[in-house]
């Protein structure tokens, strides 16, 4: 017998001594004495419900850089409240996407399973083609939604979605009690916010768009304060076309970039001080990341490239996870990490089981950001569309496809968006980030398949050392070749099935 057992039942007389006493109590079937006792340890022990299970808080930015933000570096614009949840959670700055783009970068956060898994590995997009209509996530997929709602967790999902805009995609069947946004990028057509399956604003006014998923946030979150629940929050900004509302626009010092990032700023501080108000602070879990590198106008923080390249500044995040009740402040890890991760930790975190039918990708990570423990990851790869593009092992990283060459834009050439305004969704048409405006480094070696960057030495992949260290380029190349078989069987698998 063990310890807790002892004291259950040492405990379970005790109740029934205190409610009946040792005459009274034998008069009882046993049964009745039973009801009793759970009764008493319900009054006695309210905690056991609700309280006790962890709430989850996944806050996604879109297109937001590594160096987007002030405690990664960012001195162009003040971001306080992210800075304020670093400083009182952790940090992780070795923290990767597993694409340097929306849809791909999501489903892996939300299956815990690099994205050739589950076979979306392209942006779904209801403006493209009928091909594009039918990208979306599978029914054989598990999120998280689907784990913590099994689990009696409430769930809700507001903002981007972009696992697919058809209505077998969305998100209410995929583990979400309810859904609040836009189902796929503001620059896609049409742009329609939904409550659930119903269009409740169209056009959309993007500049109101933060404060609207804001005030359902926090109101999920008081809704649901004595009941555990899971949110995933997945900001549509700083994803072009860029936007503001008023008590933002023009405030930053940063442009309309810094104003969109500043009221994504507040909307974390918000979500951290209702949770504080509440009382949830120690046993909430907030992570803090976005799903790919930035566009323009961002930042890299000096980081070679940006959003749609494999180059660290398209797939390396800044992430925060913030809980009181559990990670010490300030504590910052160098350790490799990336966005499958996610799913695993959430779920270790709040002492629910990954699923085991199938393989997950993600590890859990809490031992990063509680001790100094090492990363639990050999290697990490990035994708780009169908393709494995590059592996990280330690400080090592080998480029198997040479990273897209970015066009050179000057500040004063003509630049037309191809995709038009859809009614009021720019608010600001010219003040929208120009494509002159490049978030990251355009310097460096040129590269091939085969490019070898020391991270360690050279972040920002200025110089190819594949040539002095071939050993270590036929070590990373075995770890990539071994992967992609896997991703070549998937896809076959893939082709089988749809013949
Ligand atoms: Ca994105």
């Amino acid at each position: 017998m063990g310890v807790e057992n002892v004291s259950a039942q040492t405990i379970y007389r005790i109740a029934l001594r205190l409610c009946f006493g040792n005459n009274i109590l034998m008069q009882f079937p046993r049964i009745l004495r039973l009801a009793c006792c759970l009764a008493f340890f319900s009054l006695a022990n309210p905690a056991q419900t609700a309280e006790e299970k962890l709430n989850v808080i996944v806050i996604l930015a879109d297109d937001m850089g590594y160096g987007d933000v002030g405690c990664f570096g960012n001195a162009k614009f003040k971001t306080p409240a992210i800075d304020r949840m670093a400083a009182e959670g952790a940090k992780l700055t070795d923290f990767y996407a597993a694409c340097p783009y929306c849809a791909p970068s999501r489903v892996s956060l939300l299956t815990g399973r690099y994205q050739f898994r589950s076979g979306l590995t392209k942006n779904p997009a209801p403006d493209e083609s009928k091909e594009s209509d039918t990208r979306g996530i599978s029914n054989s997929e598990i999120t998280l939604g689907n784990v913590f709602q099994k689990a009696g967790y409430r769930t809700a999902m507001i903002g981007k979605w972009h696992l697919g805009h058809k209505p077998e995609f969305a998100p209410t069947r995929h583990g979400f009690n309810e859904y609040l946004g836009i189902l796929y990028s503001h620059d896609m057509r049409p742009v329609q916010l939904m409550d659930g399956p119903k269009v409740v604003e169209y056009p959309v006014l993007v500049a109101n768009l933060t404060k609207k998923y804001t005030a359902r946030a926090l109101q999920f979150i008081e809704k649901n304060k004595a009941k555990p629940f899971f949110l995933y929050f997945a900001h549509a900004l700083p994803h072009k076309p860029l936007a503001a509302s008023e008590d933002f626009y023009k405030k930053s010092g940063g442009g309309l970039y810094g104003d969109a990032v500043q009221e994504v700023d507040r909307s974390v501080g918000e979500v951290l001080n209702k949770l504080k108000e509440l009382g949830l602070d120690k046993n909430t879990l907030v992570i803090f990341t976005s799903d790919n590198g930035p566009w323009f106008g961002g930042s890299t923080g000096g980081l070679r490239g940006m959003k749609g390249t494999t180059w660290e500044g398209g797939i390396r995040e800044p992430f925060i996870a913030w809980w009181p009740g559990k990670i010490h402040a300030g504590r910052v890890s160098h350790e490799p990490a990336i966005m499958m991760d996610i799913f695993t930790t959430s779920l270790a975190a709040a002492g629910l089981k990954i699923p085991f039918d199938r393989y997950i990708d993600g590890k859990n990570i809490l031992p990063l950001l509680t001790s100094d423990a090492s990363t639990p990851h050999d290697a990490l790869f990035s994708m780009q569309g169908d393709d494995l593009a590059t592996v990280r092992s330690g400080k090592w990283k080998l480029h198997m496809i040479a990273s897209k060459k970015q066009k050179i834009i000057a500040p004063d050439d003509k630049w037309i968006d191809k995709r038009a305004p859809d009614g009021v969704t720019i608010i600001a048409p010219y003040e929208q980030a120009h494509p002159s405006q490049y978030p990251g480094l355009l310097s460096g070696d040129e590269t091939k398949s085969g490019s070898l960057f020391d991270l360690e030495k050279d972040p920002a992949e200025q110089h190819d050392v594949a040539k002095q260290h071939p050993e270590v380029v036929v070590r990373l190349r075995v770890t990539f070749d071994a992967m992609n078989k896997q991703v070549e069987q998937a896809a076959a698998q893939r082709h089988e099935e749809k013949k």
